[in-house]
């Protein structure tokens, strides 16, 4: 016989089903929208990828300000920064023992300055995480292509990673475009993207220095790449990836990059990247997109379950121009204006089925660890909210409960005109959806969950009004 508390506890319990986060995996999620920062030799001399014979005495701020790039940045609502401290040209923006090609020699700070320790610094007085970007590919060094500058690479990362206190992401770059100054060999260098860098090796030590550090490369190992620079990731996003036969600078099949694998077998999260201007680093003709522009990237970014990488290119006096603080500034206040009023939140939820312990009211208590679900046998479900009155409807929020998971594979949005009204059909959810909607006007709202890879989980539906 069965004892009814024993059936109760196995029905209730609820159990991870597929690949799930690492906890660093869960805070990258968790993190959302934060901001890169693109500003080195390039920003001196109006380029994108500097050949690495620039002067040492080119790079020469005149008003540099880390913690006015934290102010922007949390303008923005970004919830940290992670800096350029080496792009391809080789130039490293701090004091590092491996180069001569530093700003140690530059006239900044008479050679004593330390971009990267002055922006960890100001990070940490502003309350925002730090993130470093250390480019693989070095258009300056001498030893560039054989096993030398491995090393040299690996020490140049080992560096970033001691001295500059915790860091929220490592950021690997796939980018190798052969040519280069390489100490004055100027010619073309090829290298095997797969193998040269030692990157398991490296990741290791990044994990054991930084074990709350996510490691972002076009195809992981914690995050991955989205497959395009313009801030719009695919619609079904699953976080989980088969990982065979990617590397940074290796994409054997940018759909799948861009999907992810719903039979993935290991978490890997989409980060979506994209600059505020059209080009990474500052040059003295261009504009920074609108705040409407970013408040559109954001939904098609974080919106669709990945996070959002917003660079930022401060000019040559080392600043955030003020015309993107405005643009950050307009884009902090739509997606406020837009998520301000959750009239969901604390209202009654009929469910057509939910687990003991796990009732509707957990999609909208405001406790992300919480949530609604169904019993195993179900891969279908529906939530109904009634806002007793008439409401405003402009948007919603679904999240799943992504520590067990990513489950759900169609889900659709309806809303009561004397009759159900399917408003929008989307495929997965993942960390969060958010669904900017026709604004209409309606006193219910029910949520379908159409199919599933197992029980969904949900613990958030948000309706905005905004
Ligand atoms: C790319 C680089 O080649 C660009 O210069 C930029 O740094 C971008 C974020 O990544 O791969």
């Amino acid at each position: 016989m069965t004892c009814p508390l024993a059936a109760w506890s196995s029905s209730a319990l609820l159990t991870a089903s597929g690949a799930v986060p690492s906890p660093r995996q869960l805070a990258a999620h968790r993190r959302g929208t934060y901001g890169f920062v693109h500003f080195s030799m390039n920003t001196f001399t109006d380029r994108e990828w500097g050949s690495g014979d620039e002067p040492a005495t080119s790079f020469n701020p005149t008003g540099f300000d880390a913690a006015q790039w934290v102010a922007a940045a949390k303008a923005g609502g970004l919830t940290g920064l992670i800096l350029t401290a080496k792009h391809h040209d080789g130039f490293c923006l701090w004091p590092t023992a491996t180069t001569t090609y530093s700003v140690s020699a530059s006239p900044w700070r008479n050679g004593k300055g330390d971009v990267v320790g002055e922006l960890a610094a100001a990070c940490k007085a502003g309350g925002i995480g730090l993130g470093l970007y250390c480019s693989p590919w070095d258009r300056n060094h001498a030893a560039y292509g054989t096993p030398a500058y491995v090393n040299v690479y690996h020490a140049q990362v080992t560096e970033l990673l001691t001295n500059y206190g915790e860091l929220f992401e490592f950021w690997f770059d796939g980018a190798n475009g052969g040519d280069g100054w390489y100490g004055g060999a100027a010619e073309t260098r090829r290298i095997d993207n797969a193998t040269y860098y030692r990157f398991p090796e490296l990741w290791a030590v990044c994990h054991r220095l930084q074990p709350n550090a996510v490691l972002f490369s076009d195809g992981g190992p914690d995050i991955r790449w989205c497959g395009n620079e313009r801030g719009v990731c695919s619609t079904t996003n699953w976080a989980k990836v088969r990982p065979e036969g990617f590397a940074p600078g290796v994409i054997p099949d940018f759909t799948r990059l861009a999907h992810g694998d719903a039979d993935g077998n290991v978490w890997r999260g989409v980060e979506v990247d994209v600059s505020i201007r059209p080009g990474w680093f500052w040059h003295p003709t261009e504009q920074p997109k609108n705040g409407a522009e970013l408040f559109g990237l954001w939904l098609s970014s974080f919106g669709r379950g990945s996070t959002l990488l917003l660079n930022l290119a401060p000019d040559r006096r080392g600043l955030v121009p003020n015309e993107d603080i405005a643009a950050l500034a307009d884009f902090q206040a739509k997606k406020a204006a837009f998520t301000a009023v959750d009239i969901a939140a604390g209202k009654a939820v009929i469910t057509d089925a939910a687990r003991p312990g796990h009732p509707g009211g957990n999609l909208v208590d405001g406790n992300p660890t919480t949530a609604w679900a169904v019993p195993d046998d179900l891969t279908t479900a529906s939530a109904e909210i009634d806002f007793l009155g008439e409401e405003r409807i402009a948007g919603v929020r679904i999240d799943e409960l992504i520590s067990l998971g990513q489950r759900v594979e169609a889900f659709a949005i309806d809303l009561w005109h004397g009759h159900w009204l399917e408003v929008h059909r989307g495929t997965t959810i993942g960390a969060q959806r958010v669904i900017q909607l026709h604004p209409s006007r309606t006193t219910r709202l029910r949520l379908r969950i159409l199919a599933s890879q197992a029980s969904p989980v949900i613990s958030r539906l948000s309706v905005f009004s905004g």
